[in-house]
């Protein structure tokens, strides 16, 4: 659905055109694709422009995710018509393959008989992302709990959303947060109040680290209800595997919400103050404060949402 209509038809001028895309759903990634295989640029992530324009071929996006792109229809025919495809297994990632005939497809452009308008050439250079130095580094977990007959819900860190505040960072203070997803799923975490920038990603022996972040913490009480109060962190450093993967291309702008992948840690760098790195104009340690959480809904209205509390 878009924009309220089921797989819509939108007609359009054989020229150059920017849509700002939005996931909406619930839990359901988006792969998209043009039918007719033909590349878009992609210029805008979620907080603002990109460094530099990137030309995709396909685009995936988690749910809350946001990109602004530009689609090129000037060199078809009037008539000619493509449509906007969806690939992504639900769930994400290895779920099943969704119906080319139903949910494998968004929606119709239909090019109509109109003058060409010669369209703006695209500045090489479209935003300045800062050098982010953090001064404090959390390691968090992507946390499933299971019990005897399968899981009993996800969390962040292993904490439920009643339990006392974990994350305070200080205003105007850049934090480092290495998230080690131990789940099977690729959750999109999104951090209210603040645009942060993606360091990058790196796979790890999650089945180790689950094993020894286990023995390290004991549910509170032992056995039901199973969540973990006050975790104590464990080290990533020992578990990393490979190297490094740098940000994709079009994922070197602001972010609000990351996609973190099974296997991996996801390194963000947040600065706790406005997007140009100046103070807040408005006191952000004061009630009821801010959360972080899978924006998945059925995840983030199961435990996978934690408060977030900015200190003065
Ligand atoms: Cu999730």
């Amino acid at each position: 659905m878009v924009n309220g209509k089921v797989w819509p038809n939108l007609h359009v001028n054989p020229q150059q055109y920017r849509f700002r895309l939005l996931n909406g759903s619930n839990a359901r990634f988006y792969h998209l694709q043009l039918s007719n295989q033909q590349t878009f640029i992609q210029i805008g992530t979620d907080g603002g422009y990109l460094p530099q324009p990137v030309e995709l071929s396909s685009l995936l996006l988690a749910p809350a995710e946001r990109a602004d792109i530009l689609i090129d229809f000037s060199e078809m025919a009037p008539g000619t018509k493509v449509i906007l495809t969806n690939n992504a297994k639900a769930p994400f990632p290895d779920g099943t393959t969704p119906d080319p005939q139903t949910v494998g497809q968004i929606m119709q452009f239909t090019v109509i008989n109109a003058p060409v308008i010669p369209q703006k050439k695209l500045p090489p250079v479209l935003n300045h992302m800062p050098q982010l130095t953090p001064t404090k580094t959390r390691t968090l977990t992507l946390f499933e709990l299971m019990g005897p007959t399968g899981s009993l819900g996800l969390t962040l860190d292993g904490q439920f959303w009643r339990n006392s505040v974990s994350e305070l960072p200080q205003a105007s203070s850049t934090e480092e947060w290495q998230v080690a997803n131990l789940t099977t799923d690729t959750h999109p975490i999104h951090l209210h109040l603040i645009q942060f920038l993606l360091v990058g990603r790196q796979k790890f022996r999650s089945d180790d680290y689950l094993r020894d972040w286990k023995r390290l913490n004991q549910t509170t009480p032992p056995g039901t209800p199973p969540y973990y109060s006050k975790p104590k962190t464990l080290s990533i450093e020992p578990y990393l595997q490979g190297q490094p993967i740098a940000p994709p291309q079009n994922e070197r702008g602001w972010k609000d919400t990351i996609k973190m992948y099974p296997g991996e840690v996801t390194t963000i760098r947040a600065r706790f103050a406005s997007q140009d790195g100046s103070p807040f104009p408005f006191d952000p340690s004061i009630g009821p404060g801010y959360v972080w959480h899978c924006h998945m809904l059925e995840h983030e209205d199961n435990e996978m949402m934690r408060p977030l509390k900015i200190l003065p």
